[in-house]
């Protein structure tokens, strides 16, 4: 395994990222800054997470509490968190969200930068304290800067990020990013309010033994599907899913393994997003030394036609996805 924790401890966040700065090919120091807004974001919604457990006390979420206020679902503060984070910044003229079903054009046309974000994906695990993530892409626009955004810019493909990465509130808090120069993540230290390089240089292995599938829907997948699981069992391998794809996709990243969530009777293209869940997760993993494919094509070459599209997702170490699509 890849773990570095020893030679890595001190490097915060903020030293890496200037450390890294000249790796880009646009150097202005934007995306560095965006990348901090986004660690800023995360921060304050770990805050959030946190203190869920609370809802006993101070209502439940989307009810009224005691004051007559209304109480907001933590997705829906998830997403207002990082809108603010975002606009403040300065960076970004744009920002596809799962929360919003339109375009969220921020008005700020001197921003160079796209995001698509989950704010908050796996929100159905929250009430049971189960760990959640928040999943982000960063395109350059295709515009020019100064003009309004366009369609274009923010269906882009997922080759064209520049950046992606993914929060993970789980047992510690966790920032795992590439900037197509490898992956590496940072674990959070809530005393110090600081993340920490804890994961130099991620690469998921080449192979592995877990599978990752909601196998309830087992009699609603195509036969190749059914197939490929039965393989997994002849196999022995470990069947593990949380139903947290941002959980179940770092567990594989880390210890190997393969995560599918296919075409189903009831969802002919999957359930998962390709703008927002998918792609960044393509890119780390492709980053990492694995692979990601609808199970035809590869992630990153999809060309998006809409803002929600769904495509089947199959991610994980390389030689469990080959096999998958043998
Ligand atoms: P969400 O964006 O509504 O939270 O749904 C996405 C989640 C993923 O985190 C998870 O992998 C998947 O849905 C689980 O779906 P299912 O319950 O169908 O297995
Ligand atoms: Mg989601």
């Amino acid at each position: 395994m890849q773990t570095k924790l020893a030679t890595s401890v001190g490097i915060t966040l903020d030293r890496f990222i200037k450390k890294k700065q000249n790796d880009f090919a646009f150097a202005s120091g934007e995306l560095s800054q965006l990348l901090r807004d986004i660690a800023l974001a995360g921060k304050i919604i770990d805050r959030e997470v946190n203190r869920a457990g609370l809802i006993n006390i101070s209502g439940a979420y989307g009810t009224e509490n005691v004051q007559g206020e209304e109480q907001q679902k933590l997705d829906v503060i998830a997403n207002i968190r990082f809108i603010r984070a975002l606009k403040n910044g300065g960076e970004v003229c744009a920002i596809v969200s799962e929360e919003d079903d339109e375009i969220l054009d921020l008005n700020n046309e001197d921003g160079r930068y796209i995001v698509a974000m989950d704010p908050l994906d796996g929100s159905s695990n929250i009430d049971v304290n189960v760990s959640i993530g928040t999943i982000f892409s960063i395109f350059r626009r295709v515009s020019p800067v100064g003009s309004k955004v366009t369609k274009e810019d923010v269906l882009q493909k997922g080759s064209e990020q520049v950046a992606a990465g993914y929060l993970l509130y789980g047992s510690s808090t966790m920032l795992v990013y590439t900037t197509g120069r490898g992956v590496n993540g940072f674990t959070y230290d809530p005393s110090l309010g600081e993340f920490f390089l804890s994961h130099a240089d991620m690469k998921i292995p080449e192979d592995g033994k877990i599978y990752s599938i909601n196998e309830g829907g087992y009699r609603s997948f195509e036969p190749k599907v059914q197939k490929y699981i039965e393989n997994c069992k002849d196999k022995k391998y470990t069947a593990r899913y949380i139903g947290s794809l941002v959980a179940d996709f770092h567990r594989n990243l880390l210890k190997g393994g393969i995560y599918i969530y296919p075409s189903t009777e009831k969802a002919p293209n999957g359930k998962l997003r390709l703008n927002y869940e998918c792609n960044a997760l393509a890119m780390i993993c492709e980053q990492a030394g694995g692979l990601a494919t609808d199970g035809e094509k590869r992630i990153l070459d999809i060309q998006p036609d809409s803002l929600h599209q769904r495509v089947p997702f199959y991610v994980g170490s390389k030689k469990m996805v080959e096999d998958a699509m043998s």
